[in-house]
């Protein structure tokens, strides 16, 4: 892609994010659904001007807060989060002494297989998804696959671009769950305790980065962080966003 697309283009950084999702489908890490998230969380991102936002970095900030508070915290990873960023959660899990699990919505044997094998040999230590042992209550059997260790017994679950149903199953078993989204109307955008609209792509380094900086705050700092958020009022600003970046178009022509 490098070859084909110069690095003066101006679609550069979404061409080069669009070709790893392709080459995640054929390397059998992300199933073909993953383009076609991939495609909507581009035109989401085509709106939003494709950058981090205000409302974004505040939700992002919590987020960072959250996952040194917790006590048992998991990373989730699906196909589109292993083709996109599998670096970045490899290195977060370290950062916070997380296990990484691998978690998806259209399970195949082979596809968890594959993703855990890019994790381990990323530095991935803990990983769970490969053998599950338990189920979460009210999904059907494929999806509800979880582990004891891991987000079964999560207290935070960090689960970037996450199925309606499964977020709302998190948060019905009393876990507290970050996502990333860039669709602030998504149901799993309006159930998430705290809802990041940004790209992955941005989000991932700039949570780690956040972490490192925030190591240092108290335990009440933190928490002071994380009572103060609101996450309806992020979704509100992050659609404001999308709208004023759009009327904004046509402002010089
Ligand atoms: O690997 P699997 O089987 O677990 O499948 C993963 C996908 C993402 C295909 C699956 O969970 C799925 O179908 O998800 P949805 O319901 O399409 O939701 C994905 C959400 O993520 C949508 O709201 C997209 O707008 C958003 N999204 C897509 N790409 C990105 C994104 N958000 C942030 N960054 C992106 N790069």
């Amino acid at each position: 892609m490098s070859e084909m697309v110069p690095r003066s283009h101006p679609r550069y950084a979404s061409l080069k994010t669009r070709e790893k999702v392709v080459e995640g489908v054929e390397k059998g890490i992300t199933g073909p659904n993953g383009l076609i998230a991939q495609g909507r969380g581009e035109a989401l991102d085509y709106f939003i001007g494709e950058k981090t936002t205000s409302p974004g970095m505040d939700a992002e900030r919590a987020a960072a807060a959250m996952l040194l508070l917790a006590e048992r915290p998991v990373l989730s990873v699906n196909g589109n989060v292993a083709a996109l960023v599998p670096q970045e959660m490899v290195d977060l899990a370290r950062s916070i002494g997380a296990p990484l699990e691998v978690n998806i919505f259209y399970r195949t044997e082979e596809r968890v297989q594959e993703i855990v094998n890019l994790l381990r040999s990323l530095g991935g230590e803990t990983i769970f998804g490969e053998d599950p042992d338990s189920f979460i209550p009210g999904l059907d059997h494929a999806r509800a696959k979880a582990n004891h260790g891991g987000i079964y017994d999560a207290d935070v679950v960090l689960v970037p671009l996450e199925d309606g149903d499964r977020c709302e199953a998190l948060v019905k078993m009393g876990k507290k769950v970050i996502t990333v989204d860039l669709n602030p109307l998504s149901r799993t955008a309006k159930t998430a305790t705290i809802t990041i609209v940004d790209n992955v792509v941005r989000a991932m380094p700039k949570l780690i980065e956040l972490i490192e900086e925030m190591k240092s705050l108290s335990q009440e700092e933190l928490a002071a962080i994380t009572e103060r958020y609101d996450n309806v009022d992020v979704l509100r600003r992050s659609v404001r966003e999308m709208i004023q970046h759009l009327e904004g178009q046509f402002s010089e022509m």
